[in-house]
């Protein structure tokens, strides 16, 4: 079968924060469950790059067998479900189509901008792929896809965990003067678990959604070094909120497979800001599952509590609804009409309530920086059965926060840190209020342990003494 993506479980870089030059690692080992097997895609993906070969414009294959080979002939099988990546090598505009599969992309305006079409082979024979902006096919941008019959079926496949456990996150930078503060990261592509019989190939920011939990303080300068795992197939890069400087720092990190770059910058401004990939399609790469949050902590530090949690939410738009098993496919399309199928907490279903409930005691003060990667949809955050005591809109940290608030609405691309006390024991479901979101993944659970609290919330004896009426 043609190139078969096969994510092998590469070792990923951990967070790691020099700071005075000593690096500390933060972020546990538990990242490195990706090498505990994931199995081989029935599915097949290739990436071709435009470019200029022996004079003439071209598809450039990419990786695998393809590798190098100009306008290469594409090998599929009857059935397969064929992903078709397509980046810009030189900065013309270009597309790709394969009209005998009703398939198109968008185009790719500008180096390095990437688009993808999927579709399922027919019958076997021939097919051909080919750009049709004018003139380019003649030009000789055109290729052939070669569809053999049908082999013996795959074997089901799971995916890796991605969801991030929200209590996986830095302890408080405190009160330290400010400094210089490396930090890696590393954009990775691999197939993670949707859903109990589900799969996504997510994109990430080192092998979790959402990416590392960054902190830092007001004045640090940061050395913000990102690299692309050789296995990828996209280029990716970051654009951070806290950044005063061009794209948030999209165009020094624009980088290809196996690279890696950077770029320095001060955090001038303290608040809790969201990150995310900046590589065009945008929306695409952020729902895929690009996105983070960066906390810049004023001096001195935000006051102590005793547990603090990291969630975000985001949306996925795949071919097949809600609840669908096996292998999903990105949906262009939806992406485009905004019709999401998932909505989720730390970028699965369950993530919140199975995985990763998050845990509490009566009288414990709890702080949760939550964030929306999105890419597309406004959240109202609340947890039913709690009132947050503050909460500080747009991630200003540094405002005077609302009290006494039920929703707090976040916008995408923006975060809010809320802070409560656990006052009575029980379960409590963390909610999006649009409340069909439930419906599409989107619920967490808050486990409060401790002695019921009876002058604070009781139920009632039967006034008819429980005799039916
Ligand atoms: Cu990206």
């Amino acid at each position: 079968m043609g190139m078969l993506r096969n994510w092998t479980g590469a070792a990923l870089t951990l967070l790691c924060l020099s700071i005075a030059g000593q690096t500390a690692a933060n972020g546990a080992g538990h990242d490195m469950n990706g090498a505990a097997g994931v199995h081989g895609r029935a599915d097949v993906s290739f990436t071709l790059r435009t470019g200029i070969a022996e004079g003439k414009m071209a598809f450039i294959g990419r990786g695998g067998t393809i590798d190098g080979k100009v306008n290469p002939t594409l090998n599929v099988h009857e059935g397969d479900r064929v992903q078709i990546n397509l980046i810009n090598g030189e900065g013309a505009e270009h597309d790709i189509v394969v009209p005998d599969f009703h398939a198109a992309s968008q185009h790719v305006v500008g180096k390095g901008a990437s688009s993808s079409i999927v579709f399922t082979a027919g019958s076997p024979g021939s097919a051909v792929y080919f750009c049709s902006i004018p003139g380019h096919r003649e030009a000789g941008m055109e290729g052939r896809i070669s569809i053999a019959v049908a082999p013996p079926a795959a074997k089901g496949e799971t995916g890796v965990s991605i969801d991030r456990d929200p209590a996986d996150l830095p302890p408080p930078v405190g009160d330290r003067a400010a400094t210089t503060v490396r930090i890696n990261l590393e954009a990775v592509e691999r197939v993670g678990r949707l859903d109990e019989h589900t799969t996504y190939t997510y994109w990430t920011f080192n092998g979790k959604v959402p990416g590392p939990f960054l902190r830092v303080r007001v004045g640090d300068t940061i050395e913000l070094h990102l690299k692309n795992d050789k296995s990828s197939v996209m280029q990716h890069s970051i654009d951070l909120h806290a950044v005063n400087g061009t794209g948030g720092g999209a165009a020094f990190s624009a980088v290809d497979p196996g690279q890696e770059r950077g770029f320095a910058f001060k955090a001038l401004t303290p608040g809790l800001f969201v990150y995310h990939c900046a590589t065009p399609m945008v929306a695409n790469h952020i729902s895929n599952g690009m996105y983070g949050l960066i906390l810049v902590e004023p001096a001195g530090g935000l006051p102590k509590v005793d547990h603090e949690f990291y969630v975000m939410q985001g949306e996925l738009y795949t071919t097949a609804p809600f609840g669908t098993p096996g292998a999903q496919e990105f949906d262009l399309d939806k992406l485009m009409a905004e019709r999401p199928d998932y909505f989720l907490f730390n970028g699965a279903v369950g993530a919140l309530s199975q995985d990763h409930p998050l845990h509490s005691k009566v009288g414990d003060s709890v702080r949760i920086f939550f964030g929306v990667g999105g890419p597309n949809f406004t959240s109202s955050f609340h947890i039913i059965g709690q009132i947050f005591d503050r909460a500080y809109e747009d991630g200003a940290i540094t405002s005077t926060p609302l009290t006494g608030v039920q929703t707090i609405s976040v916008p995408p691309g923006s975060a809010t840190m809320v802070e409560f006390t656990t006052k009575v024991p029980g379960k409590f479901t963390i909610v999006d209020h649009a409340l069909s979101r439930l419906e599409k993944g989107l619920a967490g659970s808050l486990l409060v342990s401790g002695p019921a609290q009876p002058a604070l919330f009781r139920a009632l004896p039967d006034e008819d003494g429980g005799k039916e009426r």
